[in-house]
């Protein structure tokens, strides 16, 4: 049976992958942060076939610890500070958390278990300013945000400990990966919780910030597959992962409001709060080396992946007020 540490289990990818390498027949083993109120929200399901390990990306001796239990066949970092506008308010915490634990989790491995595989989640934030159209593994860097500065430094840590170090560590830069686990901060999530309700009659506007920015936005539950195929393959490597597709937020809500019936033009109100200090205007991905060499493909296209989280949202917004009622009531 083979053994995977992941760090960042509880997040929307992290949840995904437990599933994935659970059907797989992995033990997987999940780092979690100690803290007073914990959330299990994304893995309450699986909770149970997980082993859970108490380790903190910024302690190294929690990491070594975390990689002598688990002794993994692969470790995947998903951990970070990601939510890119929070990184100007907090760029010093972002760089620790996104950027320099990194290598402690890479020491970490070295130290404890040097075969282990290694995947380090890089982003398409790196990519920034585009210098090319479209993005692939060779395409220069300009990151915009504390956040995509640190991927940067996260990324090439990575190839760094590939080089140094022979180590099998490969680092996957994801375009933007949506679900009905993403965080409500992120803007696909908000606009389709704002539709649902919107759509119960429970809110009656949607703030947002930069309607021109355009995204290559897939399905998280099809990138995992990415990340685990990278570490099955001969030799380590660096995969773009995304759909080659690109759309503007305001794309994103035509579709989310259109499948309810809806006109976004009534709702939504854009409040300069949420404008970022420096804007990626424009990521479109190309996979061509993930397609060829991994086999990999998406399955969900745009407008199935907004429209499967308008209805899950939905649902969860409805049985909420349903709760509500009922205790009002009581
Ligand atoms: O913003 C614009 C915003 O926060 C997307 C993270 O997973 O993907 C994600 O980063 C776009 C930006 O994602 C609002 O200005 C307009 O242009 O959903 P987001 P992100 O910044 O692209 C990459 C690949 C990562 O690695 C990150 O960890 O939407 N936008 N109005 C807004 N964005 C938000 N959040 N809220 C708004 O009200």
């Amino acid at each position: 049976m083979k053994s995977a540490l992941i760090a960042g289990i509880t997040g929307q990818d992290g949840s995904y992958l437990a599933e994935f390498l659970l059907d797989k027949g992995y033990k997987v083993y999940g780092m979690r942060r100690r803290t007073s109120t914990p959330n299990y929200e994304n893995v309450q399901h699986i909770k149970d076939q997980i082993e859970w390990i108490s380790g903190d990306l910024t302690d190294l001796a929690s990491l070594i610890e975390a990689v002598r239990i688990s002794d993994p066949d692969e470790v995947y970092n998903l951990a970070a500070q990601s939510y890119v506008a929070a990184s100007w308010p907090q760029p010093i915490l972002t760089g620790n958390i996104t950027a320099l634990s990194v290598t402690n989790m890479l020491e970490a491995v070295r130290i404890v278990k040097p075969t282990a595989r290694f995947y380090q989640a890089s982003s398409s934030e790196m990519f920034g300013k585009v210098m090319e159209i479209p993005q692939k593994e060779t395409t220069p860097f300009y990151p915009r945000s504390p956040y995509g500065v640190a991927k940067v430094y996260g990324h090439w840590i990575t190839v760094n400990y590939r080089e140094s170090f022979d180590m099998f560590a490969c680092s996957g830069i994801l375009f933007n990966h949506e679900s009905p686990r993403r965080g409500l901060e992120f803007v696909t999530r908000k606009v389709t919780d704002g539709v649902a309700r919107i759509k119960l009659g429970l809110q009656n506007e949607l703030r947002l910030g930069n309607l021109d920015a355009q995204r290559d936005w897939g399905f998280a539950g099809d990138y995992v597959k990415a990340m685990w195929l990278m570490l099955q393959q001969n030799e380590p490597d660096d995969y773009v992962i995304s759909t080659e597709e690109t759309h503007s937020v305001r794309e994103l809500l035509e579709v989310a409001f259109s499948y309810v019936g809806l006109n976004y033009t009534d709702y939504v109100v854009i409040d300069p709060k949420f404008v970022r200090p420096a804007e990626v205007d424009l990521l479109i991905g190309d996979c061509s080396k993930a397609k060829k060499k991994l086999g990999w493909k998406q399955e969900v296209s745009f407008v199935q992946l907004i429209r499967m989280m308008v209805d899950e949202d939905l649902k969860r917004v409805q049985a909420e007020a349903r709760y509500m009622n009922v205790m009002a009531l009581s």
